[in-house]
Order: C-alpha cells, then sequence, then structure tokens
C-alpha cells in the first residue's frame, strides 16, 4: 500500500453476506459463497473499513439494524462488525430491472462476448443508473463517516468499488465528494472479462459507462487483454489520449491508470484443508473433476458432450473413469438457468443411459453447494479438473484446484485458453471448449500422462496455439498497490 492510504470501503452489489427473516421476524446473516468475499473481508475486517452493499432482502423499514454474525460463524465475515456493513435499499421493481434485466439480461452476457444473449432495454437502463445513484449516496455517507473517526492527518479513504453491477457509480462519487471536500482515491475492479470494441460498442449507452468507470484513479481488470481492450474502447469510443504501453487514459483533466490486477485464492488455507479432508471418492475409479455456477459461460454442455465423445473413442476408460460434476445453482429465476438446467438433466441422462453398466455410472452430477472441506477432498483426489468455459474473467476453481494437489503423482488441470486463467496458467493443458473432437483427446491425455509429466509443464503446440505471449504475476488485487498521484504524459491520439 502506498502511505498514504487510509480505510477502505468496499461497495459491491451484495454485502458478503445475505440477511434472511426467521421465523420470529428477526434478522440473521446467511454467509455468502465466493471469491470476492474470500478475497476482500479480511482486508475489510483487519482495516476496519466499511462494506456497502445490498442485503439481499426488501426491508420495509430501512432504518432496521443488521444483526451481529452468530457466534459459531467460522466463514470469513465473522469480524464483520454490523456497524461496519451499510445496506442499501431499493425498491423491489426498480432492483429487479436493475438486477435481472440490466446486470444479469445486458452486461453478463454481452461482457462475456455473447451479444446475441443480451437484451437493450431502456426501461433496464434508467433503473442501473438509479441504482448506482444510490449506491453512490451511501458510499458518499461512508465517506462521511470515515472523515469523522479518522484525523487530518490518518490517509486518504480509498473507495473500492466492485465489478459491472456498479460501472456507473465513480463518476458520482467523485462529483458529491469533491464538492463536499471529502478525501478519497477510488478504485474500480472488474471481475469479468472487458469485451473488445465490437462486441462493446453493441450497448446503446456505452460512452457513460466509460466515463463512469473513469471517474476512478484506476481501473483493474484480471488480465492484460482486458485492460487493453478497455482502453481501446475509451479511445475509440470517448476520443480519450491514451498511453497502451503504460496503460493510461486521459480523461477530464485526469489520468486514470488502468491495471491488469488478477486476483488470486488463500493458497495456504486451501493447501490446510486439502490436508485435512477426509477422503470422501472412491478413488478406485479415476476422477475427472467440474466444479462451477451453472451457468451458460461456464460451458458445461460442451464439457459433457466432450466426456460422451472421450467414452466413444476411447472404450479403454468405460468403468474405469467418472466425470464428477458439482453445479452450483445460480439465477434459478431466469428463463435462460432453467432451460439450462433441464438441458444438463437431459444430457446426463442420455450418457448415463448410453454407458451406464450394473458396476459403473459414468458421470455423477451434483446440483447444489458443498463444504469446502468437501470441495478441498474431491480437488485433492481427483486424478483431472475440467476448467472449460467458453468464457470466464479468470475462474478461481483452477487456482483452488492446484492448490490442494498434495497427492503425489498431482491431477492434471485442463483449462480453456478463453478464461483468465488460461492465460496465466501455463503449466495446465489448454482446451479449447469448442473442439469436442479435441477436448475428449485433451483429457485422454490427461487420464494417460505418465506421472513425470503430470509434474512437468507441458511442452506441444496445442498450448502454444492458445496461449497469448503474456507472463503476469498472480497477486493480491488490491487496487491501492498501484496508485500513486504522479503525471504522466500520454501520447497525442492519432
Ligand atoms: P464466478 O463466475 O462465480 O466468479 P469462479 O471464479 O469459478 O466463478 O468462483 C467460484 C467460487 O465458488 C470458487 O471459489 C469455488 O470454490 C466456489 N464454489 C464453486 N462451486 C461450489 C460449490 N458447489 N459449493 C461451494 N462453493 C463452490 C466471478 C467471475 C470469475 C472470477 C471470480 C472472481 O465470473 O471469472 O474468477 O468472479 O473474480
Amino acid at each position: 500500500m502506498t502511505s498514504n492510504t487510509g480505510r477502505i470501503i468496499c461497495v459491491s452489489n451484495r454485502l458478503p453476506f445475505v440477511l434472511k427473516r426467521k421465523e420470529d421476524g428477526s434478522l440473521t446473516r446467511i454467509a455468502s459463497a465466493g471469491g470476492l468475499v474470500t478475497a476482500v473481508a479480511p482486508v475489510i475486517i483487519q482495516g476496519n473499513g466499511i462494506w456497502v452493499g445490498w442485503p439481499g432482502i426488501h426491508f420495509e423499514n430501512p432504518d432496521e439494524p443488521i444483526p451481529e454474525s452468530d457466534p459459531n460463524d467460522r466463514t470469513p465475515t465473522a469480524g464483520l462488525k454490523s456497524n461496519r456493513v451499510m445496506s442499501v435499499h431499493i425498491d423491489p421493481k426498480i432492483f429487479d430491472s436493475y438486477y435481472n434485466g440490466c446486470c444479469n439480461g445486458t452486461f453478463w452476457p454481452l461482457f462475456h462476448s455473447m451479444p446475441d444473449r443480451a437484451m437493450f432495454c431502456a426501461e433496464h437502463w434508467r433503473a442501473y443508473a438509479q441504482v448506482n445513484q444510490e449506491f453512490a449516496d451511501k458510499t458518499i455517507k461512508a465517506l462521511q463517516i470515515l472523515a469523522q473517526e479518522e484525523p487530518a492527518d490518518s490517509g486518504t479513504p480509498l473507495v473500492w468499488i466492485h465489478d459491472y453491477h456498479l460501472m456507473l457509480a465513480a463518476n458520482t462519487i467523485r462529483n458529491i465528494a469533491d464538492e463536499q471536500n471529502l478525501k478519497f482515491k477510488l478504485g474500480f475492479f472488474l471481475h469479468i472479462p472487458f469485451p473488445p470494441w465490437d462486441i462493446f460498442r453493441l450497448f446503446p449507452w456505452s460512452d457513460e459507462i466509460l466515463q463512469g468507470m473513469l471517474g476512478c484513479d484506476m481501473v483493474g481488470f484480471h488480465i492484460e487483454d482486458y485492460c487493453l481492450n478497455f482502453v481501446d474502447c475509451c479511445q475509440r469510443r470517448l476520443g480519450c489520449r491514451v498511453d497502451r504501453k503504460n496503460l493510461l487514459v486521459e480523461h477530464g483533466g485526469r489520468t486514470v491508470r488502468i491495471r491488469p490486477l488478477p486476483i488470486a485464492i488463500p493458497y495456504e488455507r486451501f493447501v490446510q484443508l486439502a490436508q485435512a479432508a477426509p477422503r470422501v471418492i472412491d478413488t478406485k475409479q479415476k476422477i475427472v473433476l467440474g466444479v462451477d455456477r451453472l451457468d451458460y459461460t461456464k460451458g458445461l454442455v460442451h464439457r459433457l458432450k466432450a466426456f460422451e465423445t472421450l467414452l466413444e473413442k476411447h472404450p479403454e476408460h468405460l468403468e474405469k473413469v467418472t466425470l464428477l460434476q458439482i453445479a452450483v445453482p445460480s439465477r434459478t429465476d431466469v428463463k435462460e438457468y432453467q432451460d439450462l438446467k433441464e438441458e444438463m438433466d437431459q444430457l446426463v441422462g442420455r450418457i448415463n443411459g448410453r454407458f451406464t453398466t450394473p458396476n459403473w455410472s459414468p458421470i455423477r452430477y451434483i446440483y447444489g453447494c458443498i463444504s469446502q472441506d468437501e470441495l478441498a477432498s474431491f480437488y485433492r483426489d481427483a486424478a483431472v479438473a475440467l476448467v472449460t468455459p467458453l468464457r470466464d474473467g479468470m475462474n478461481l476453481v483452477a487456482k483452488e484446484f492446484v492448490a490442494c494437489q498434495i497427492n503425489e503423482p498431482p491431477g492434471v488441470l485442463i483449462v480453456s485458453p478463453f478464461a483468465g486463467a488460461g492465460e496465466q496458467m501455463h503449466e495446465a493443458l489448454i482446451c479449447n471448449p469448442y473442439e469436442i473432437d479435441a477436448a475428449a483427446e485433451v483429457i485422454h491425455r490427461a487420464l494417460t500422462m505418465p506421472e513425470d509429466e503430470e509434474t512437468a509443464p507441458p511442452d506441444d503446440d496445442n498450448n502454444d496455439k492458445y496461449n497469448a505471449n503474456t507472463d503476469q504475476d498472480d497477486a493480491p488485487n488490491n487496487p491501492d498497490d498501484t496508485m500513486t498521484d504522479a503525471p504522466i504524459p500520454l501520447e497525442e491520439n492519432p
């Protein structure tokens, strides 16, 4: 961290836990799983920061206090005191247009380069702008609280905004905070890919998105490709002066830094979980493991078809190999996700019907959440992990799987080049999920790999074909690590 930084205000669509109403009418916290919470909660708790977000339910009385955590809570948010949490309350209809409409119906597919699935609707966009305004107002209150609590020389508070739900908030925060003479630094991190210009330009209000994000001092993405896409869009849509080499964009008389900040996992925690986890799966069979939210970006249908092709083309794996697919229910009230669930159910049924013998079924399919202990045990004991999304910002499963490889020989990771993790993890086997036959061959190769190769980086054309020539270190993605005030000369726009 730079020496003049004060406390952090984390702003995300959801708080790191959701609230539920118990039968007696009181509220209770339910911990949320996921990378953002695991990575960010310790930073906020240790630094006595504040978390601004939606609490997961609609309150009739917005002043109703948030409960403290349960004394038995062992999740990363257990130490987060309720007075360090500020919930944003939004009218349910507006929230639906913002969240299901604009965020998940437009930005999610568009930013994953699947424009055919994206809806463009002015009403959703208005709701998005309104909700971003509410988040900005709440963040200003958080800044005012820190200003009252902190002595004048204790450093500049860092507002750290997360993800595609809040791409307009930064500019509004900057304008109000400037008017009120509040000290602040603004950082934004996008957890999903930032698309290339040809995709981004399809969004009718793309200029406002860029202006919103450029309200920050620093904008972070998982990998350099997404940074370059963003810089490109700023230049082409807004006519900004940019510096591609140093990843800088000039806007409104300020220089905004764009940075690749690949998200990391708590590596030691996964090693310890793997060491302690009991054996859950029968290792007489080799397990090929998939762990994903049930989302169309994760390439699950392609994956099942690749596994079916493997069994067809390499019958030596029959009765010896099982695909264990864990799918976490996600966005279950959205039709596209319901359709995907149905397609998965049918496909699993068809493949199992085709190959099952009295002693063996090719696919074990768990639709639900599992504990981290169980997850670590699956990671540790699987022979192969399939991380084959069609598009993915990073993908934490790939990193968690590698951390849990304490067995000898270790399991083999197969990763898609279209995930941020595929750009970073060059020792893995690379597999294009769209190429079903080739994907089946990569799984075959992983299952039949000699032991010495399992511990050495692969050396072949298939990997080279997809690996971009980038070498980025994995680092905790704290935007503050890269902020300075030094002015930087920008090249003139051509
Ligand atoms: P997600 O799309 O949710 O995240 P991912 O990065 O794979 O995808 O993270 C999923 C997390 O959920 C992992 O930490 C995993 O352990 C956990 N998980 C998965 N299945 C589970 C199960 N059945 N039970 C319990 N926990 C489970 C978004 C982006 C990603 C980006 C992350 C972080 O889409 O590209 O890597 O944010 O920035």
